[in-house]
Order: C-alpha cells, then structure tokens, then sequence
C-alpha cells in the first residue's frame, strides 16, 4: 500500500492528526499537501500535547516529513513551529520544502483580514492566516513561490507587481497604509537562507520513493466539505483538501494512489461560516462542545456541534473513493440515553437521501433523524471492537451502512494508543 491519503470527510477538526500518526512507524514520507497554518492537527503522544499548524504530523515520528507545492507557507510561522518542536526535543533535520510551493506574504495576513471586516455578515469566518489572499495570488499568477527568495531582483519585482493592486485597494477602499514592497521582500529575504538546505524536487523525491515500493502517507488539511470545488462554497478554504488535491499538490500521479481514508467524527463540528444542517444550537450542542473540547486549534474559536450527517459523510466517501473510514472520538458520545444520526434531509418538504444539488437548498434543508440507543459505559480503554458496548457495535454499524464505506479504526480517546482498530 505504497501511496495513502488522509482526509478529513467532514468540515474538518475531526482528529486527522491523530489518525495520521496511527500509520506513523508504516511510513517512510508524511506529505502536506494543500493548506496553510490555517490547519490545526493535535496529536497526544506519551501524554504530550503537540499542536500542529504547517508541519506534517510525520514531524513526530521517523517518517520524512514534506511540505509539498499545493501549500501556502508562512515563513515566520513555519521557523516558530521547527524552534518550538526542537526545544522539545523534537528533531525536525528531515524536513523537506517544495521550491514550488508558495509563501504567504505579509500582506496576504493583511488582506484576509480587511476583506473579512469589509464582507460584514457576509464574512466566510476564515482564520485570519493569509490563506485566501495566497491562494488568490498563486491563480492570478502574482505568487511568491519558496524558489523566487533565492532570486532577489526577481523576488523585488514579483512582490512589487504583487502589492500594485493591493496597494491600490488598500488606500483608496479601505482607508490603510499602503504596504511598502521594499520592506516586505527584506523580510523574507531574511528567512532564505535558513530555508534553502531543505528545499528539494519534491516531487522527483516522492515519486523515486514510490518506485522504491516505499509508504508515502499525503496528510489532508481542513476537508473535503471545505474543498473550493466540492465544498459548501462560498463558505471553504482556498485550496483542494479531497483526496485529488494530493495529486496536484504534489506532483505525484493517480495510479500512485493505493488507499484513502476519510476521517469522520462520531458527531459533526464547524468552525467558520456556512451551512450545517444538524447544527445544535441549544444545551445539546453546548454539552458536545464542552465534552468535547470543541475549540479551534489555530485561533480558540468555539466550534458549532451538531449530531452526525450521513449524507455529509457518504459525499465525501464518494468523492474521494475512500477505501476505510476511521471514526474518531466515538468516546464524547458516551452517557446519551438517545443518538440522533441524520439519514435524509427535508428541502422544502421533499425528501432527499443525497446532498442537494444546491447551496440554497443545502441552506433550508432539515435534517430527518434516526435515533439510535446510546450507552453509558467508558469505552475509552476498550482497545477491541469486541469489548465495546453493544449499542456502541450497533452505532457503529448503522453509520459504516448509511455511509457506505468500511469502519476501520476508532477513536475512543486523544492518545496515540486509544483506538480500535477493525482491519
Ligand atoms: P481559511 O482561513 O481561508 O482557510 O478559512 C476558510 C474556511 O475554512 C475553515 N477552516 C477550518 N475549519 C476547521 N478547522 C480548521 N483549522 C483550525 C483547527 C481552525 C481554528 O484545527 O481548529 O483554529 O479555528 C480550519 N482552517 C480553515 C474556516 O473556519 C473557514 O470556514
Ligand atoms: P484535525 O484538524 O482533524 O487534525 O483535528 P484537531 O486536532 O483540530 O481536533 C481534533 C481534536 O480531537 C484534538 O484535540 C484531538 O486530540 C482530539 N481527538 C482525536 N481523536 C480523538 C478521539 O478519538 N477521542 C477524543 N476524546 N479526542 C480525540
Ligand atoms: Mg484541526
């Protein structure tokens, strides 16, 4: 099983970090593929917390771990997270950066934000990181890539060019300082030289290690209903989480791809704007929340609750060809008498057993509940399918059906040993 991507089959946040560390000793390169520091992946390792941003969470075992093109890199954010990694202890030598990859400028940060005050309540609740902004650049051909820092009049030029506009836009639309170009590209010319020794082919690199029969694990960011084509659009992230987007974002072809595992939560969450049908606005959803501990990793926001969306969960399967999917936090569900799971939606009183083929209807649908037995018992030292309850079995059971891909592995606890593995 050479090439195996990770995805997150919800609107992200569902314990893709942990899932990814579970293949950790089976893998040779743990591969970011889209995304930014916008993304948040913790992982519990011998009751140590660490909390990732940019780095692939092979960072923390003896994988390579990659950066590839389809990320947008925040130099400073990226040095912040290797020093704090190293200060514990944590080596992070084996680091490799795409020289295609792009960088999130200064003025991207800047970007994200005015555009969110200025859309009021039509803001997307993004994550303030630059994200967009970058990604925006990169289509429109105005991009700082990793390579141009190794090319000073070129980088001079390029962040001019970038900033002609903006500059424009920031002055006369929204009443700011311009951004002087200068300064910004001094600013990542400081980081160069720091960052040239692990810039690499990347994917001359991925591929040799593939002919090689070697593991290379591609580790999504957000997920796939966030995807800019396949999400709940406008309200996504700028880049292609699903499983394709490990193709284009880094250079490593289809029939490369052996295996795909969705990862979805017992429950669902939402951090940022955009429609949630099953959505709890009452005690329900602040008791899951506070269960738990339903907060962004990256900026602390709360996160919405909501039960878990079957139709949600088999798009994704769907879309993405997942082979397994691996159920995280089955555990917070413990002590609920009654388990609502949404099989269909209600749009304007038809019944649909699929996602709508709108935005509009997506927004007015009602979720149509089956409500399974819940259980009362701790399942979060159970470490076999076998020793957990049976409500629990049947749980998950009923979702492996509505969703319509094999469960095979379970979540019962953030540490790297609590699961249950099925296959
Ligand atoms: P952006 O910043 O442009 O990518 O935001 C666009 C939308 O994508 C959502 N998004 C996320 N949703 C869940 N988790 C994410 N990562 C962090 C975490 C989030 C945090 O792990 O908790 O700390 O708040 C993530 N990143 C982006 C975002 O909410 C917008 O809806
Ligand atoms: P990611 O962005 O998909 O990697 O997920 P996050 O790290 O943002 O959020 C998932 C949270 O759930 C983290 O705090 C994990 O430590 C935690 N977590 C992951 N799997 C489980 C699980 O099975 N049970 C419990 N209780 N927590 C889990
Ligand atoms: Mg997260």
């Amino acid at each position: 099983m050479p090439g195996i991507v990770v995805i997150g089959a919800q609107w992200g946040d569902e314990g893709k970090g942990k899932a990814t560390d579970q293949l950790g000793d089976r893998v040779d390169y743990t591969v970011r593929y889209s995304g930014g520091n916008n993304a948040g992946h913790t992982l519990v390792v011998n009751g140590e917390k660490y909390a990732l941003h940019l780095l692939p969470s092979g960072i923390l075992n003896d994988s390579v771990p990659v950066i590839a093109n389809g990320v947008v890199i925040d130099l400073e954010v990226l040095f912040e997270e290797i020093d704090g990694l190293n200060a514990r202890g944590v080596d992070t030598s084996k680091l490799i950066v795409s020289a295609n990859a792009h960088i999130i400028a200064p003025y991207h940060k800047v970007m994200d934000k005015v555009t969110e005050r200025f859309l009021g309540n039509r803001r997307i609740g993004t994550t303030g990181r630059g994200i967009g902004p970058a990604y925006s650049d990169k289509i429109n051909r105005l991009g700082i890539r990793v390579q141009d820092l190794f090319d000073e009049k070129i980088l001079r030029q390029k962040v001019e060019a970038a900033l002609e506009q903006k500059n424009h836009l920031l002055v006369k639309v929204y009443n700011r300082r311009a951004i002087d170009a200068g300064q910004v590209a001094d600013e990542l010319l400081a980081h160069a030289e720091r960052l040239r020794p692990m810039v690499a082919d990347v994917t001359r690199v991925l591929n040799t290690a593939l002919d090689a029969g070697q593991v290379v694990l591609f580790e999504g960011a957000q997920a796939h209903h966030l995807d800019v084509d396949h999400g709940t659009y406008p309200y996504v992230t700028s880049s292609n989480p699903i499983a394709g987007g490990a193709c284009t974002g880094s250079g490593v072809g289809p029939t490369r791809i052996d295996r795909v595992i969705g990862i979805a939560k017992a429950y669902t969450t939402r951090v940022g704007e955009g429609p949630f049908p099953t959505e709890l606005l009452n005690a329900d959803g602040d008791k899951l929340r506070a269960d738990g501990a339903e907060f962004g990793t990256t900026t602390g926001r709360n996160r919405r609750c909501g039960w878990f969306d079957a139709l949600v969960v088999e798009a994704s399967a769907t879309a993405n060809a997942c082979t397994d999917i691996f159920l995280t936090k089955l555990d917070i569900l413990t002590g609920w008498e009654k388990i609502p799971v949404c099989v269909a939606y209600d749009v304007n009183g038809v019944r649909t057993d699929t996602l709508p083929l709108t935005q509009t209807d997506f927004h007015h649908a009602v979720p149509v509940y089956e409500y399974l037995d819940g259980w009362t018992e701790d399942i979060s030292g159970c470490r076999s399918f076998d020793e957990l309850p049976a409500n629990t079995q049947a749980y998950v059971r009923r979702l492996e059906e509505l969703v319509g891909c094999r469960i095979s592995g379970i979540g019962v606890g953030p540490s790297r040993e609590q699961v249950v593995m099925l296959h």
